[in-house]
């Protein structure tokens, strides 16, 4: 017997590759590499595999009149039109908790390095510069003041990393989390102003589209670091650049990017930042995690069992 057919929408990471492929037949982008193959496959799909950077558009599921899911690895689903999945009674899930500590772990590293000058103190040493005289001296990270755009899971996982640190927390969020025990700014920028390192952890999408502009990082000051795990598109890249070029801020630690894997190339030069490709979540332990949790949503949603783990706009309904 064949076996169901899904589409891949992004080159899928290889732990869910596998495992999708031991159940359903995995067509890889065809969309995009085979529109006319496409066209004739379309209605034999039955379930959309994406990444968190993945983009699964109206155009797309408009095409899928027999998809029962749309598997997301990854927490973050921006890249996916979810009204447009629900108005075609398709529900999308995604892989909260499992990838929250190691986001938090390399938040908290990019703090560490930008703070302390770890990948530039590595360089120093490899190019041989250690004879010819003292590095430059870093900044403080214990007992310094941070604040958490968005304190969700991730966020809150940060906040008890940097609680053993010393740091004092501040955060914003779109509510206020009384029960944090941290105190609360209603804005961005009133965050900004107050703390050493900011660290933005919230959803990419039209929500958040350069929630972090020229007057957030005006607020941070130039003794002020910004560190970026969530998305791209939640920072003005183009504001960043002028801001580390013109000592607007400190420096900054980058994870995400407006149009990756393409990072400016005025970034790759300033000795103030440090650059890491997407890979908060890029440990075997997880990223094997996310691939099961990816996979038994892929499996209960076209086996017509209950999803693990819905989108939160789509486990509030029926679909
Ligand atoms: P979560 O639990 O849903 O938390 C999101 C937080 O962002 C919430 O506190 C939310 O506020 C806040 N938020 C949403 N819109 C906001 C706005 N306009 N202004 C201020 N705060 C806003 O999600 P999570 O599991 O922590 O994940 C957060 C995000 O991290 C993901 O969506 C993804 O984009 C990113 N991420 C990146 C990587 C990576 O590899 N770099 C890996 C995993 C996740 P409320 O609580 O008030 O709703
Ligand atoms: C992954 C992510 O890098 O979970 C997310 O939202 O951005 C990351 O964990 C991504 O989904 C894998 O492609």
């Amino acid at each position: 017997m064949s076996k169901p057919d899904v589409l891949a929408v992004a080159k899928l990471h290889p732990f869910y590759q596998k495992a999708l492929e031991s159940v359903y037949t995995v067509h890889d982008r065809t969309h995009i590499t085979d529109p006319a193959a496409f066209a004739a496959l379309a209605p034999r799909i039955v379930g959309v595999a994406c990444t968190g950077e993945a983009s699964a558009p109206r155009s797309l599921l408009s095409q899928l009149p027999n998809a029962k899911v749309v598997s997301v690895f990854g927490v973050g689903y921006d890249g996916v039109d979810v009204q447009a999945a629900i108005e075609h009674g398709i529900p999308v899930t995604h892989t909260p908790d499992v990838l929250t500590d190691d986001v938090a772990d390399l938040a908290m590293g990019l703090v560490l390095s930008v703070g302390r000058t770890i990948p530039q103190a590595d360089q120093f040493v490899r190019s041989g510069d250690w004879p010819r005289g003292p590095i430059t001296l870093g900044r403080k990270v214990s007992g310094a003041r941070l604040g958490i755009v968005g304190l969700g899971r991730i966020g809150k996982a940060i906040a008890q990393r940097a609680s053993g640190f010393g740091m004092s927390i501040t955060y914003t969020a779109r509510t206020e989390k009384p029960d944090s025990g941290f105190k609360y700014f209603p804005s961005a920028a009133e965050l900004a102003a107050n703390v050493d390192f900011l660290v933005v952890i919230t959803p990419g999408g039209a929500g958040t589209k350069h929630l972090i502009n020229a007057d957030v990082l005006q607020a941070l000051g130039p003794r002020g670091f910004l560190i970026n795990v969530a998305r791209g598109s939640v920072v003005d890249e183009e504001a960043l650049i002028i801001a580390l070029q013109n000592g607007t801020i400190a420096g900054a630690g980058l994870d995400v990017f407006a149009n990756e894997p393409h990072v400016p190339e005025a970034l790759w030069r300033m000795h103030n930042v440090v650059l890491t490709p997407h890979m908060a979540s890029a440990t075997t332990e997880t990223r094997q995690a996310m691939a099961d949790l990816a996979f038994a949503n892929m499996q209960a949603g076209t086996s017509g069992q209950p999803l693990r783990t819905p989108v939160p706009e789509c486990a509030a309904r029926e679909l």
